[in-house]
């Protein structure tokens, strides 16, 4: 049930109080809940977050986001403190590619002679970005990748969506894991028709972690922070197509109210039901009460893994010297 207005302002008090008490920040994705975004400190896409991170004052950081990306966050800031409101928010890219299955496809890659570099999305885990060479958000990929040797051959891992994206814009051959987002994978390019039929003047960004078939619809492809700056460019008033995840029309609008936003739906791969709001139920677990709980208990805590020290290489390389 929703909590009623001085319910919710009761326990933005208590977090902004326990937030003092613990010497902390809140750090939320574009993909967290408005109100989550509204009470955070920084707000970002994961790339500006994991920068922001390592600016931090403060001894302990909350990370209103999905597990890779407090990971990042802990992987980045060693002797700080870093919870997560639920360990449950998973990600179903960092799921569909382990460190075993990574090692062994680099092992197979080896054995028929490709000389490659590994570029990995930042939504896997601390033990596949310590087997990588890049690591790379979707703001930054297509740069990264334009830097690599073009003697080598990449293997791109594990959104094939927007390796696929990466490889048109940069004209480099890529071999591509299969992996996919459970968000963009389900935009529905019959609603997207259909609601083009009724705004004809609309524009459509799109995330490039969708299907070829609806980047090929879309105006404008970017991540969310490109997103947020495209927006944020266009003066005259529009009608914006958004094509990610609902919770991003949040920023959009607050950044540039002078458009109109319309969300566009997903549907059920399994079911066929029509989600309106396609949203990550991974970050819908970052709740006011979870961040409440999280800051009183000192937990759930990112612990410092083995693995991290390899992966710290990788990601200070890829995102604060690249
Ligand atoms: O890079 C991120 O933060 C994700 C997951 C999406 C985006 O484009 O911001």
């Amino acid at each position: 049930m929703a909590e009623s207005p001085a319910n919710t302002q009761a326990l933005v008090e208590e977090i902004k109080q326990l937030k003092e008490e613990q010497d902390a920040v809140i750090l939320a994705h574009y993909y967290v809940d408005a109100q989550i975004q509204d009470l955070a400190d920084l707000t970002g896409d994961s790339l500006k977050l994991a920068r922001d991170a390592v600016q931090v004052q403060r001894s302990t950081i909350v990370f209103a986001g999905v597990h890779f990306m407090a990971e990042t966050a802990k992987i980045l800031n060693p002797e700080k403190r870093v919870l997560l409101p639920s360990l449950e928010a998973g990600c179903s890219l960092a799921e569909s590619c382990t460190a075993e299955q990574l090692a062994a496809k680099q092992e197979e890659l080896r054995r028929q002679g490709h000389d490659f570099v590994t570029v990995t999305y930042v939504n896997t885990t601390a033990e596949v970005k310590a087997l990588s060479d890049w690591v790379v958000t979707s703001s930054n990929a297509v740069d990264v990748v334009r830097r690599i040797d073009p003697k080598k051959k990449i293997l791109f891992v594990p959104d094939q969506h927007l390796g696929r994206y990466v490889m048109q814009e940069t004209k480099r051959e890529m071999f591509l894991w299969p992996g996919s987002c459970i968000v963009h994978e389900i935009f529905s390019l019959q609603h997207l028709a259909k609601l083009k039929e009724q705004h004809p003047n609309a524009l459509v960004i799109a995330h490039p972690e969708c299907p070829k078939s609806i980047l090929d619809q879309a105006d404008m492809i970017g991540g969310t922070e490109k997103m947020r700056r495209f927006v944020m460019s266009l003066t005259e008033p529009k009608t914006i197509l958004v094509v990610t995840d609902a919770n991003m029309i949040h920023p959009l609008q607050k950044h540039a109210p002078q458009h109109q936003y319309v969300p566009v739906p997903g549907v059920s791969a399994e079911t066929g039901a029509l989600c309106e709001l396609n949203r990550c139920p991974h970050m819908g677990l970052n709740t006011l009460e979870s961040i409440r709980d999280c800051l009183k208990r000192g937990a759930p805590e990112i612990q410092w893994q083995p693995c991290f020290e390899a992966a710290q290489k990788v990601v200070v390389r890829s995102f604060l010297e690249h």
